[in-house]
């Protein structure tokens, strides 16, 4: 198992042959001797150990405390420091952008970034440094209670997209932070396929929730009693304890100053979704529909603070207004069942977005310490869904992997970028490297008029035709007919993987993934009838009534048709992305390596793919491009003097590129190297190993020589 000597290169770009066979080789190797990162360059990739390591403690901090990348083993916290020392030395906003596909790690090292700031920040113990420090480290708990679930994939899936802005004063430490969700998952709150859960909050209400508030909310332990929280049949899981959860999302609610009045209302909530699950409608006399007998719809009128005859007859029907005109139109038992189902959908993703705002309140700079035109800077931290594919993948699944799409085509962008631009600052000749660019399948989803989501919001809008979901797949296929990365069996009768109809597949860069057409147009259209956000604006909880602006609005007033779900959410895909440009960027690319959740197992064959999609031998070349290893001269030098007596002890003068340079020569390494403005830039990596070597070789005999000279000095 592990030594303290590291095993295989720490730096992909070190490797002498760049190939998949040879980057696979030592991604394995170190990980069976437990070195589960590895750099290229500065790129940090993390293979998830799935087991508990000794390497994230204090004795670990300070060893990457103000330290450079290459000096320690390649680890996480060697990121997290570059992005803190960047940001408080040249003043210049960074972000650390995680990636890779569900239950690689993403969340864990986000939550391990935050843990090193929070660990090497506030040295001069400033008591509002230390509050801001403990929510942004206690909000973690309380988002993932409401945003994260079991699935097929990971027993702690974030089915939300979370970007966190932590802002810095001019010392380095946190003042305050914000955080940004994007489109959280809610069909789970109605629907749960076999071998999945709800949201965790729900489980842990009822496991941890004490005797006397389940009686308040009148629940019984057992989440089979609740349809919205058994159909996945898989309420217990091993690596969950439910009851401990719910005692530290209560700490964590007080910490951040949440009153007891408002944990109660997030409870109530939680409760009346579980009951409303229950609720079922009857056809009674002159097929008039109404809710069938039971207490479930009591519980919901009860806990929401709402009339019950209210709640009865908002899910019985709808009131029209046209052209001044006030008219009711009662439900089919379908319209019924779809409204209560969407009603809570509604209701969960506006606490959700409530909570994220309560913790926002929190955390925002506090203005009586720090002026409102205080130049605070900021490291950004982004922690999406990864790539995922289901047995049955649907309109979430469709823009979880866009997202994805979105995010590998910015470290396409960044990477390149970045090195062609240092190239060119340089003055450096640059080679170009191939690599696959899924701006193709970016465009496929979001170009105005032609991509899926613009075909999509179209069909949206047509009202008057009454357009299904089958009618969208044939208008898809006609616009996007022939394209490579789309395919449906409507266009492409004969091809037998597809089963049904209303499948169609896109080729996404991570894999080809099957959706459903089924259920696109409702959830894009998200339509919630207002008489729900009336009646949750006259709930008497305020709590509630603040989730539901809106309701406040008279029926007659025609509302504008909100932007569909797609279209918002590829709006604010191109808002992070813009936000994420205009910082420097560190990367984080996170591999599963197994899909058993084995800390010993290894599937080459899973890996390696994951390895060629992330692009990441391209990314090891592209960084090498004829140049193993680049540095600053000032940093060089520092680093190399005692290689030569022109620099060592004392340096005989001239720029700092002089002395490197003479080093260089003296060693015979003038063919190996090129002299950029600022930077050296090394080809070979034996040319660095060797100076390493003879670095360490050096060094006991230097250290020799000075305890000499200081005890003949003494
Ligand atoms: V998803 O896209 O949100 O479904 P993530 O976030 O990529 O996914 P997550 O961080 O939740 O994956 O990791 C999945 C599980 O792997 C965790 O619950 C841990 O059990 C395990 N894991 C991940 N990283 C580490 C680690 N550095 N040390 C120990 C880890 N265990
Ligand atoms: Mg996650």
């Amino acid at each position: 198992m592990a030594t303290e000597r590291e095993v295989g290169v720490g730096d992909f770009v070190l490797m002498d042959k760049i190939d998949l066979d040879s980057f696979m080789q030592n991604l394995e190797h170190r990980f069976k001797n437990g070195f589960i990162y590895t750099y290229i360059g500065e790129v940090c990739v993390s293979v998830n150990p799935y087991r508990t390591m000794n390497i994230y403690d204090k004795a670990h901090i300070n060893k990457y405390k103000d330290r450079e990348l290459f000096e320690n083993v390649p680890h996480i916290f060697a990121v997290a420091d570059a992005s803190h020392k960047i940001m408080k030395q040249q003043g210049r906003d960074t972000c650390i952008v995680i990636s890779g596909e569900s239950g690689s790690g993403k969340t864990e090292a986000s939550k391990i970034i935050m843990k090193y700031i929070a660990a090497v920040t506030n040295q001069g113990g400033q008591q509002e440094i230390e509050r801001v420090k403990n929510i942004l480290m206690q909000s973690n708990a309380i988002l993932e209670a409401f945003g994260n679930a079991k699935t097929n994939r990971n027993d702690n899936s974030s089915r939300f997209g979370k970007y966190m802005d932590i802002h810095f004063d001019f010392k380095g430490d946190p003042i305050g932070g914000h955080i940004n969700k994007y489109l959280l998952e809610k069909s789970r709150v109605i629907l749960q396929q076999s071998g999945e859960r709800n949201f965790h909050c729900f489980y842990q209400l009822l496991l941890g929730g004490a005797d006397d508030l389940l009686r308040k909310l009148n629940l019984n332990r057992n989440p089979d009693s609740y349809f919205y929280i058994n159909q996945g049949k898989s309420a217990k899981v091993d690596t969950i304890n439910d009851k401990n959860d719910y005692k530290t999302v209560l700490n964590s609610l007080n910490a951040l100053n949440f009153d007891s009045g408002e944990v109660e209302s997030i409870w109530r909530v939680v409760a009346a979704i579980m009951h409303f699950g229950n609720v079922e409608f009857d056809v009674v006399d002159e097929e008039k529909l109404a809710v069938k007998r039971g207490n479930a719809v009591d519980h919901v009128a009860t806990l929401l603070q709402v009339q019950k005859s209210e709640l009865e007859t908002a899910l019985c029907e709808r009131v029209i207004a046209a052209r001044g005109d006030i008219m009711r139109k009662e439900h089919t038992e379908t319209e019924a069942s779809f409204g209560r189902d969407a009603f809570s959908k509604a209701i969960y993703e506006r606490l959700f977005g409530w909570i994220v705002e309560k913790i926002n309140a929190a955390i925002a700079i506090d203005a009586n310490n720090y002026s409102k035109n205080y130049k605070s800077s900021l490291i950004g931290v982004l922690d999406i869904y990864g790539f995922e594919i289901f047995d049955n993948n649907s309109f979430e699944q469709f823009c979880i992997n866009y997202c994805n799409e979105k995010l590998q085509q910015l470290f396409i962008e960044l990477v390149l970028k970045q090195e062609q631009e240092e190239y060119m600052r340089e003055g450096i000749a640059w080679t170009n490297i191939e690599y696959f660019n899924n701006q193709i399948i970016c465009d496929l989803v979001e170009a105005p008029h032609k991509g899926i989501l613009s075909i999509m919001d179209d069909a949206c809008k047509m009202t008057a035709e009454k357009i299904t979901d089958e009618m969208l797949l044939e208008n898809m296929d006609r616009t996007l007919k022939g394209h490579h990365h789309f395919m449906s069996r409507q266009t492409k009768p004969s091809e037998k993987s597809l089963k049904h109809k209303v499948q169609f597949r896109i080729t996404h860069y991570a894999g080809d993934v099957t959706y459903c057409i089924e259920g696109f147009l409702d959830k894009n259209k998200d339509t919630l009838f207002q008489d729900f956000k009336r009646l949750l604006y006259s709930s008497k909880d305020k709590n509630i009534r603040d989730m539901w602006p809106e309701g406040a609005q008279h029926i007659t007033k025609t509302t504008k048709r909100p932007p569909t779900t797609g279209i918002l959410f590829k709006n604010s895909m191109s808002a992070l992305v813009q936000n994420l440009l205009s910082k420097e960027p560190h990367y984080v690319r996170c591999i599963k390596p197994n899909e058993i959740k084995s800390a010993a197992a290894f599937d080459e064959q899973r890996v390696r793919h994951q390895v060629s999609y992330l692009g990441l031998v391209e990314n090891v070349r592209v960084r090498r491009a004829g140049f193993a290893y680049r540095q600053r001269y000032d940093k060089f030098l520092k680093r190399y003097k005692m290689l030569s007596q022109f620099t060592w002890p004392n340096f005989r003068g001239g720029s700092d590129q002089d002395g490197v340079k003479v080093i260089m020569d003296s060693n015979n390494f003038s063919n190996d190297v090129k002299y950029g403005k600022t930077k050296i830039f090394i080809k070979s990596p034996k040319t660095l190993f060797n100076l390493e070597n003879q670095r360490n070789e050096l060094i006991p005999q230097l250290v020799t020589l000075i305890t000499k000279n200081w005890r003949g000095y003494v």
